[in-house]
C-alpha cells in the first residue's frame, strides 16, 4: 500500500514544480493550503499584500485541483481555523490520517523553527525538501562564503553566472568583456516621457473581489489602500506582466534603474518581485528570456546584465546571507540606533517631498523601487538614527514582495548598516544632493536642497553630517568614508555645531 502523504503548501510556494510535489503521487497525496491569522498578523501587512497573497493562494488551489491533486484548502473564516500552520496541520492530520508529511522549506526562520518541531509534535515522519526555486543551495552559499573576510555580492554573482552560463561567451568569458555594467546605469530619468511603459492593470475577478471585501473589513486597521489593487494573481497573468516588461521596459531598465520621478512610481522597473517571490514566475527562466532578447539585439547589454545581476546576483546573495546569519540577525544594531520610526511612515504626511512620494506610493501600491527603498526611506531612517528592528518591521509590512529572507538583509544590512557591513562596504548615507541628482523631487519640495542650515534647508543635509559626527567612533576607520570624514574635519567648530544643532532641532520636531 502506498503511503498517504500530507503536503502543506505555503502562501509563497505557489509553484507547480515545487520540490515537495516532485515525484508525489496524485492519488495518495493531499495538498494542504491554509489561510491562518498567525501569517496575516505576525506583522501588520499592507492590506494589498494580504489580498494579493490570499487571492493568489485561492487561484493556485484551483489550478492544482485542475491538475488532479487532492486539495484541502482552509479559509481564514473557517470557524474551526486554529490560526497557525501547526494548528492547521494538526487538524489536517485528524481529517486525513496521513502516514507522512512532506513540505518544502519555508522562507523565514520563524516558520523553519516551527516545522523543525513537527516530527516530534505529530509523531509522523516529516521530510523538509530544499527549495530548489533558488539557484544556490544553502551549502553552496556557505562553501563560497567560508573563510572569506568580506562577502562581496559581485564575486558571488560571477559564480552564479558561471553556474547558469548566463551572458557568457563560448570561452566562458563575460559577454562584452566585463562582468558588470553598473557604471552605465545611473542616469536620471527624462521627465514627461510619453513613452513611459505602463504595467498591466489586472481587473479583479470574482475570487479576488471576495478576498478584497474580506480584507477591507477584517484588516481595516492595517496600513495601505486597496483602491489601486491591480496585481496579477495567477501564473498566466504574471507571465503577461513578465512579457509586458520584457517588451516595453527592459530596453531602458539599465539606463534608468536608479532614477526617481514625481507621480511615476514604476518607471522602467519590472514589478515582478511579488510574483517571483511567491512562485508564480521562475527567476532563472526569466533571466534566460532576458539573455535571449539581448542576443536578438532587442535589449542592450547594460540592461540585460543589470537585470540578470539583480536576480541571480542580489536576490540569491541576500538569501544566502539570511540563512547563514541565523535567527539572531534581526537583533543586530551596529550603530546603536534607538529612535522610534516616525509616524509619517504610515501616512506619507510630511513636507519632505521625496519621503512623501516614496511613502505615498508605497501605501497606494505596496511598491517602491530599489533606490526609493534604499536612498529615500532607508537613508532617512538611518540618518535619523531609527531603531533598525522597527525599520525592518515596516519594510516587511508594507511591500507586496516582502518575506524575511529577502527583506531583512536588504533592510538591516544594506540600508541600515546594522550588521556592521556584511553586505556593503560602507553605509548608504547620502545628503540631499544625491536625491536631487537622481530625481525631480527637490523641484517640488518646500525645502531647498542646496541649503544646509536655516528654515528652508533640506533636512537630509544636516542629518547627513550629524550621522557622520554621531557615529565617528564606529565609522572613522572605514577607508571608504575617509573622504567625508576629511571634509568634516575641515569644517570649523562653529560650522560643525551649527549643522549638529540644525539636525537636533529637526529630530526634536520629529518626536
Ligand atoms: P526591478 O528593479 O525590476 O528588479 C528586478 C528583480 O531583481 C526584482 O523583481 C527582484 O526580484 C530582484 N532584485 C533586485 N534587487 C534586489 C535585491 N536587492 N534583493 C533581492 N532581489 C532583488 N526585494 C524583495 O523582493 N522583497 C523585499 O522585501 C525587499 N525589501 C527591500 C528592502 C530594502 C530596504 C531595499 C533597499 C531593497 C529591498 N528589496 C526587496 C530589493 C528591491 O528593492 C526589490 O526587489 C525591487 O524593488 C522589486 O521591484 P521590481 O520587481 O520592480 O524590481
Ligand atoms: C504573508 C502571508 C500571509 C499574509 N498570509 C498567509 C496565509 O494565510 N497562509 C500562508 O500559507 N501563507 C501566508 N503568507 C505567507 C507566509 O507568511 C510565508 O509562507 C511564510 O512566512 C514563509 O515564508
Ligand atoms: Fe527631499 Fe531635501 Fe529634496 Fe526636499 S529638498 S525632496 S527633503 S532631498
Amino acid at each position: 500500500m502506498t503511503d498517504k502523504v500530507l503536503i502543506p503548501v505555503l502562501g509563497d510556494q505557489l509553484s507547480h514544480g515545487l520540490s515537495s510535489l516532485k515525484d508525489a503521487d496524485l492519488q495518495s497525496s493531499i495538498i494542504l493550503m491554509m489561510e491562518v491569522s498567525d501569517e496575516t498578523h505576525y506583522v501588520k501587512h499592507h492590506k494589498a499584500k494580504i489580498a494579493f497573497i490570499l487571492s493568489a493562494m485561492r487561484h493556485h488551489a484551483e489550478a492544482l485541483r485542475e491538475r488532479g491533486w487532492n486539495l484541502d484548502y482552509v479559509t481564514l473564516d473557517d470557524p474551526d481555523n486554529r490560526g497557525s500552520f501547526s494548528g492547521e496541520v494538526t487538524r489536517a492530520i485528524e481529517r486525513h490520517k496521513p502516514n507522512t508529511i512532506r513540505v518544502t522549506e519555508p522562507g523565514e526562520w520563524r516558520v523553519r523553527e516551527m516545522m523543525d518541531n513537527w516530527q516530534d509534535q505529530f509523531g509522523l515522519p516529516v521530510t523538509i525538501c530544499p527549495d530548489d526555486r533558488f539557484l544556490a543551495t544553502h551549502q553552496e552559499f556557505d562553501d563560497w562564503a567560508e573563510g572569506k573576510k568580506q562577502l562581496r555580492m559581485e564575486f558571488f554573482y560571477r559564480e552564479m553566472r558561471r553556474k547558469t552560463g548566463l551572458l557568457l561567451d563560448d570561452n566562458g568569458q563575460p559577454e562584452g568583456g566585463k562582468w558588470n555594467y553598473d557604471a552605465e546605469n545611473r542616469k536620471p530619468a527624462p521627465g514627461g516621457d510619453l513613452m513611459m511603459p505602463q504595467p498591466i492593470r489586472f481587473q479583479p475577478d470574482a475570487i479576488t473581489r471576495e478576498v478584497l471585501d474580506m480584507v477591507a473589513t477584517r484588516f481595516a486597521d492595517h496600513p495601505g489602500s486597496l483602491d489601486h489593487f491591480h496585481f496579477a494573481v495567477t501564473q498566466e497573468e504574471a507571465m503577461r506582466q513578465q512579457r509586458n516588461f520584457l517588451d516595453h521596459a527592459l530596453p531602458q531598465f539599465g539606463n534608468y534603474q536608479d532614477a526617481m520621478l514625481t507621480h511615476e512610481p514604476f518607471l522602467w522597473h519590472s514589478l515582478l518581485s511579488p510574483y517571483i517571490n511567491i512562485g508564480l514566475l521562475d527567476p532563472v527562466q526569466l533571466c534566460h528570456e532576458v539573455e535571449q532578447r539581448y542576443h536578438q539585439g532587442k535589449v542592450p547589454l547594460n540592461a540585460a546584465e543589470g537585470f540578470i545581476r539583480q536576480i541571480i546576483g542580489w536576490r540569491e546573495y541576500v538569501r544566502g546571507i539570511y540563512w547563514r546569519e541565523g535567527p539572531d540577525y534581526v537583533t543586530r544594531n551596529h550603530l546603536n540606533a534607538s529612535r522610534d520610526l516616525p509616524s509619517f511612515y504610515y501616512t506619507g504626511d510630511t513636507d519632505m517631498q521625496c519621503l512623501s512620494q516614496a511613502i505615498g506610493q508605497t501605501l497606494d501600491h505596496a511598491y517602491a523601487h530599489h533606490i526609493q527603498r534604499l536612498m529615500i526611506t532607508g537613508n532617512f531612517a538611518m540618518l535619523a538614527g531609527v531603531d533598525p528592528e522597527q525599520v525592518h518591521r515596516w519594510y516587511l509590512e508594507v511591500y507586496a514582495d516582502a518575506y524575511e529572507w529577502v527583506e531583512l538583509p536588504n533592510t538591516l544590512g544594506m540600508s541600515q548598516y546594522a550588521d556592521g557591513g556584511l553586505l556593503t562596504s560602507k553605509p548608504y548615507a547620502a545628503s540631499g544632493n544625491y536625491i536631487h541628482k537622481m530625481s525631480d523631487y527637490c523641484q517640488h519640495c518646500r525645502y531647498d536642497v542646496k541649503t544646509k542650515t536655516g528654515e528652508k534647508a533640506c533636512p537630509f543635509n544636516a542629518l547627513y553630517w550629524d550621522f557622520l559626527a554621531r557615529n565617528e567612533e564606529i565609522l572613522k576607520g572605514n577607508n571608504r568614508l575617509a573622504m567625508p570624514y576629511r571634509n568634516w574635519a575641515r569644517k570649523d567648530d562653529v560650522e560643525k555645531q551649527t549643522l549638529r544643532d540644525q539636525a537636533q532641532r529637526f529630530l526634536q520636531r520629529l518626536e
